[in-house]
């Protein structure tokens, strides 16, 4: 990878940790309140740090992470980018920045505490918005310079498929794009003119469908640059090739087709969506199971084969043989091991009827702490502790390996205590997005919360250990940003397993065909319960027109 394209790459990860350190800092804040440890003072609210620690987090070091991550592995599969590229990435990227600090400023200020989901009833100051419609056109102008990149060089290798890293790349720009279509819709036709007064009421039901249209691709947006680590690199720290190249582009296909029309997964308590719309969502829900599930018997399938060929003996003695010493392969291995639980409360959540019990408790706070602050972090954990050092050509130094040791193993142990309590404490019933703990007194409340996990002391204790973990990992990104350089010995490598697509049908590179079987079934999951959504607005039905 050229200097310029490393430029790019390492500012847009250095973005990525600053909001990371404010971020989980915010997170501390959020338990100890919860746990009645600390008062705020009075310009300081509750929701606005929860608004400021899941964007920070879910949002901004997700987003800046993820294309550091692109940049990098972009201009190392398909060659350095050419001068427009370049150039186009970087307008990009100030775009996005741009929208970021307004979007913190108006976080900041106490004029937009209406959390990372921010649908409405809730409203903020017209330029939250503004900066949000920035930081959307910011990442399509990068998505469309790294997928200009991409069709420049299959001109120039015709009939060849891409390789995976950029098949992969592409398929997610794909997906976000698409998603991002709902969330400006809201933003443009919706909050905008309300927050600036130019009409006076929101279709609160559309602006949830909306959000919900781009807030659940937005998960697969986090997840899919982890998966790619997950076929790209563990195989390599492993010592194999990519289990099947054909099996990872349907894989990633599927995420294409199937993470869009499910929105309505989350609104299953909605009113004003017609049950049948919600059960075709829940089914096309279960369909994005599916390469997941793929997903996980391929990293089965690398570590077997990697193991026997250490020669590990008997039906489990593969297991015995993985890195376990190498700290880049640890945090994968753990990300992958908390996202069994992840994914099965995926699943609770998403059966229709079970949705019923865990909505809007703590439960889902446990559930999506577990898939993207475990799997998706943990993840960016294992290619930060690489990357950074690549991208600065300074050594993964022996006191930054030890202290990764230790970072790894914490935010393990504290997301463990955390989550599980948040699981449990939401299964009794404890509400999400809450600032209060008492629960008005109720009896039952002081006896259900005492228990080890069903304790929000369990919560505030993981908490901290998560707190602490992070900031060991700011010393971490430190250390190989201002270290001396690396000597020939100790260049830091781009872990990137060889995957052998000779057998892989060229029918999954044909996009236009992908993106419009992706359309139709958007069209067919949505278009009805839009036009229904409207049809209450303009006949006023209640609960419809105003908020
Ligand atoms: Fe979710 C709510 C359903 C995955 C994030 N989810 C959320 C929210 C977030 C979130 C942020 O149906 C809260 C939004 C809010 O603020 O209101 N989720 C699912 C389903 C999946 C799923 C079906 N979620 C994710 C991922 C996320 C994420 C991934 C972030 C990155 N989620 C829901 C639903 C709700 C929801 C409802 C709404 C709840 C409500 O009522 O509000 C699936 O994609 C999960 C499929 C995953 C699997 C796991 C495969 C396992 C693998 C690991 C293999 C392990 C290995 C290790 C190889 C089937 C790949 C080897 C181990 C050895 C022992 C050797």
């Amino acid at each position: 990878v050229t200097k310029p394209d490393r430029k790019l790459a390492l500012t847009n990860i250095n973005i990525a940790y600053a909001a990371f350190l404010v971020g989980t800092l915010c997170g501390l804040l959020q338990v100890f309140i919860r746990n009645d440890a600390i008062q705020l003072p009075a310009w300081l609210d509750y929701y606005q740090i929860l608004t400021a620690h899941g964007v920070l987090l879910a949002l901004v070091f997700t987003t800046y992470f993820i294309f550091g991550f692109f940049y990098t592995g972009m201009s190392k599969t398909l060659g350095s980018f050419s001068d427009n590229v370049r150039m186009t990435s970087w307008i990009g990227f100030f775009v996005m920045t741009l929208g970021t600090i307004i979007t913190v400023i108006m976080i900041v200020s106490g004029e937009a505490s209406v959390l990372y989901t921010f649908y409405a009833p809730l409203q903020a100051n017209g330029f939250f918005y503004i900066g949000l419609a920035f930081v959307v056109v910011g990442t399509w102008i990068s998505g469309f310079a790294l997928i200009g990149h991409y069709v420049s060089w299959k001109k120039r290798h015709k009939g060849s498929l891409s390789p995976l890293f950029a098949f992969m790349t592409v398929t997610t720009l794909i997906l976000w794009i698409i998603a991002c279509l709902g969330v400006v819709a809201t933003v443009l036709f919706q909050f905008i003119p309300l927050a600036f007064g130019w009409v006076d009421t929101i279709n609160v039901g559309l602006s949830r469908t909306l959000f919900w249209y781009f807030g659940h691709p937005l998960v697969y947006f986090w997840l899919l640059p982890a998966y790619m680590a997950w076929y790209l690199i563990v195989p390599k720290l492993l010592g194999v090739n990519v289990f099947s190249d054909s099996l990872a582009r349907l894989a990633f296909i599927l995420f294409l087709l199937f993470s869009i029309p499910v929105g309505f997964h989350h609104q299953a308590v909605d009113p004003g969506i017609d049950h049948f719309w919600k059960f075709l969502q829940t089914v096309l829900t279960f369909m994005v199971i599916i390469p997941s599930l793929m997903t996980a018997f391929s990293m089965f399938a690398v570590f077997e084969i990697s193991g026997r060929e250490k020669k590990g003996k008997g039906l489990f003695g593969w297991f015995t043989k993985l890195p376990w010493r190498d700290v880049r392969f640890l945090s994968l291995f753990l990300a992958m091991l908390f996202f069994i639980p992840g994914g099965i409360g995926g699943i609770i959540n998403a059966s229709f009827q079970l949705n019923e019990v865990v909505h809007n408790t703590l439960w889902v706070v446990g559930h999506f702490h577990i898939t993207v602050g475990a799997p998706v972090a943990m993840t960016f954990y294992g290619l930060t502790f690489w990357l950074v050092p690549y991208l600065t050509g300074r050594p993964f130094s022996r006191l930054a390996k030890k202290l990764a040791l230790i970072q790894v193993i914490t935010w393990s142990l504290g997301m463990f205590l955390m989550s599980t309590a948040q699981h449990v404490l939401g299964l009794l019933g404890a509400p999400r997005r809450t600032a209060f703990t008492e629960y008005g007194g109720h009896e039952a409340a002081l006896t259900w919360f005492d228990g080890i996990f069903s304790n929000h002391v369990t919560m505030a204790v993981g908490g901290t250990i998560l707190f602490l973990s992070a900031m060991l990992l700011i010393v971490i990104v430190v250390i190989s940003l201002v270290g001396p350089k690396a000597t020939e010995e100790e260049i830091v490598e781009f872990p990137l397993a060889e995957s052998d697509p000779s057998s892989t049908p060229k029918l999954l590179e044909k996009w236009w065909v992908w993106i419009g079987i992706a359309a139709f079934l958007i069209i067919a999951a949505y278009a009805i319960p839009i036009a229904e959504l409207l049809h209450h607005m303009e006949s006023g039905s209640r609960g419809f027109r105003t908020w």
